[in-house]
């Protein structure tokens, strides 16, 4: 592999080159949002786009690193706020680093012995995400939420745990009109 370097537009996430685009819709997000009946007619509304993510891809090997970016788009399911699937790295003790680009959100973490953390992500945060950490983010903004991930080749995302036992907190939007006498 040959030393390169990526150019990366820090308000919109756009990253050049990139070799792969992964876009996920509310309809690739069954089951993740407490309100299925507000998924299925968001689906039938059109079927919005949640987030993408911009990646340049380089061999899943240990020793080399991924570089991605996130745009996760502002909106909700019910008064659930948009967020990403989340996952768990298959190799369990690889760890990664977040770097919030624009827009404003929360990344959710846990493990699968129980640990919970949280932590809100705007421009400039970095986060550290450790080994055996899983990870989602959520936009709570009005904005794109806009971030840069980096992350070992080797780490490889399982989805499944998160579908079968989900995060322990959700984060929900106060619902318009709530608390007014
Ligand atoms: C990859 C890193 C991010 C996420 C992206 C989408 O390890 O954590 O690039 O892939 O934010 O989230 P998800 O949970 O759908 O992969
Ligand atoms: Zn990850």
């Amino acid at each position: 592999m040959d030393p390169f370097v990526l150019m990366l537009d820090w308000r919109t996430g756009a990253l050049e080159p990139h070799t792969s685009r992964t876009e996920r819709h509310v309809s690739d997000m069954q089951g993740a949002y407490a309100d299925q009946a507000a998924l299925s007619q968001l689906v039938e509304q059109g079927d919005p786009l949640v987030y993408e993510v911009l990646q340049y891809d380089v061999p899943e090997e240990v020793g080399q690193l991924i570089c991605c970016t996130t745009v996760l788009h502002p909106g909700t399911v019910g008064d659930e706020y948009f967020m990403t699937k989340g996952h768990y790295h298959v190799v369990r003790d690889t760890g990664e680093v977040y770097l919030g680009l624009s827009g404003n959100g929360q990344l959710l973490l846990m493990t699968e012995d129980g640990g919970e953390a949280a932590t809100p992500i705007g421009p400039g945060t970095i986060a550290y995400v450790p080994p055996c950490w899983a990870h989602r983010t959520v936009n709570t903004g009005e904005d794109p939420f806009v971030f840069f991930a980096v992350y070992p080749g080797q780490a490889g995302h399982d989805y499944g745990t998160i579908e079968q036992a989900g995060f322990p907190k959700r984060v929900m939007r106060t619902p318009p009109g709530a608390g007014l006498q």
